[in-house]
């Protein structure tokens, strides 16, 4: 009793250098002009420029081909990332090879900067396995479907590598909707108060399946959800590949120099449907959907890299191509993959063996053992069709 208290944190710095300014960072305007902004210097070489664009063109055409390969049955269902190419590929570009990824179910777009086979992640989409390609290899884990949940495991590796001395850091990401639950709450919480070098990147598609952004928060921004967790908080326009690389290398810069965690908000847009199961027709217009049309992000790099010389049509149709060759070699492995025994669930949860799990993985084989014998009594399996719901 008695205290102030309005009094500053003990730190005695002013708690208001964490909140992030309103205006996102943009330095490309939509027509691919160039504003450039001292305070987010781009240091990337025209090589660089060129490797991100084709990684994103890379990124939407494997995309379609995923939407292709649900449609056709060979998927059980796909998140597409359709319009958030930018925030992925710019934003993984920023960090360092040693630095670690733990991302969502919507992130192939960082998946193919860390160079994993876009194949490999499909197979969860497909219900073949939980994935196919080695974290360690690409220091990229596995995918999460439970929303936010990878918040907390990026923060625990970044606390171990840091006990460690090794000055790895960590990127998660999430979105709009995953920064109302409560892992990743606890997650920035945690990271705040023990300083992991881990940066907390929201991609910000304005929708959570169908609930809009103003029925998630009543924030002014989430980038100043930051300040409560004592973490610098800020934006970019994630639809710009050169804001989104300076923002987030600057926050990997000072993780790795010591200086704690932030959050970066980048303001994006899902183009697609939430995944191939939703009718977004149903909760939005297609006047909003032709206006996002208008800041898309390849569009936006293409025009840049034309006014700079740096693209020309015959490079154009280069990336095309490998971008096709590539979504042939996913569709080849993808198509009519064979399903793994249902059984191997249980054997990757734990390392002892649990009773619940044993009841469970009885539970299933009796479950599966029944359904063998009324298909074999009636005639109907068969395993070539390439139903990914009904094929094991
Ligand atoms: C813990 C948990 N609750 C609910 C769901 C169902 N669910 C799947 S995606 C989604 C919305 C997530 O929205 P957002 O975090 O904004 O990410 P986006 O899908 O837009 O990339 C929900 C509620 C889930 N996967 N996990």
């Amino acid at each position: 009793m008695g205290e102030d208290v309005t009094a500053p944190p003990l730190d005695g710095q002013d708690p208001l250098r964490l909140l992030p300014p309103v205006e996102p960072v943009r330095l490309l305007a939509s027509d691919g002009t160039l504003h450039e902004d001292e305070a987010h210097p781009v240091e990337l070489s025209d090589e660089a420029l060129l490797a991100i664009h084709r990684a994103m063109v890379l990124t939407r055409r494997v995309d379609r081909e995923a939407i292709n390969l649900q449609r056709q049955g060979q998927l059980g269902v796909y998140a597409s990332c359709l319009g958030q190419e930018a925030a992925q590929v710019a934003s993984a570009w920023a960090l360092d090879e040693a630095d670690w990824v733990f991302p969502s179910y919507r992130e192939l777009g960082s998946a193919i900067v860390r160079d994993v086979d876009p194949a490999d992640l499909l197979h969860l989409f497909r219900g073949t396995w939980l994935s196919n390609h080695d974290p360690y290899e690409h220091r990229f884990a596995l995918l999460s479907i439970p929303i936010g949940t990878q918040a907390l495991h990026a923060t625990g590796f970044a606390m171990g590598a840091r006990f460690d001395d090794n000055p790895v850091v960590t990127m998660v990401y999430f979105g709009d909707g995953g920064t109302s639950e409560g892992d990743p709450h606890e997650a920035m919480t945690f990271a705040g108060v023990m300083q992991a070098p881990v940066v907390f990147f929201v991609q910000n598609n304005r929708y959570a399946i169908s609930v809009p952004l103003d029925r998630q928060t009543a924030a002014p921004t989430l980038a100043h959800k930051a300040v409560g967790y004592g973490l610098p908080g800020f934006r970019c326009d994630g639809n710009d590949p050169l804001a989104t690389y300076a923002v987030t290398r600057r926050a990997v810069e000072r993780a790795r120099a010591g200086k704690g965690p932030a959050l970066i908000e980048a303001l994006t847009y899902r183009m697609e449907a939430h995944t191939t199961s939703d009718d977004p027709t149903r909760y939005r217009s297609k006047e909003e959907l032709e206006e996002a049309a208008r800041t898309d992000p390849i569009a936006r790099m293409r025009n840049h890299l034309r006014q700079r010389d740096l693209l020309d049509d015959a490079t154009e149709a280069r990336f095309e191509e490998e971008a096709a060759e590539r979504a042939r070699a996913v569709r080849e492995a993808i198509y009519d993959a064979p399903h793994g025994d249902p059984l191997e669930l249980f054997d990757h949860v734990y390392l002892a063996d649990r009773a619940d799990l044993a009841a469970q993985r009885e539970e299933l084989r009796a479950e599966l053992a029944t359904r063998d014998e009324e298909a074999g009594a009636d005639g109907a399996a068969d395993p070539g069709t390439g139903d990914a719901g009904g094929e094991r």
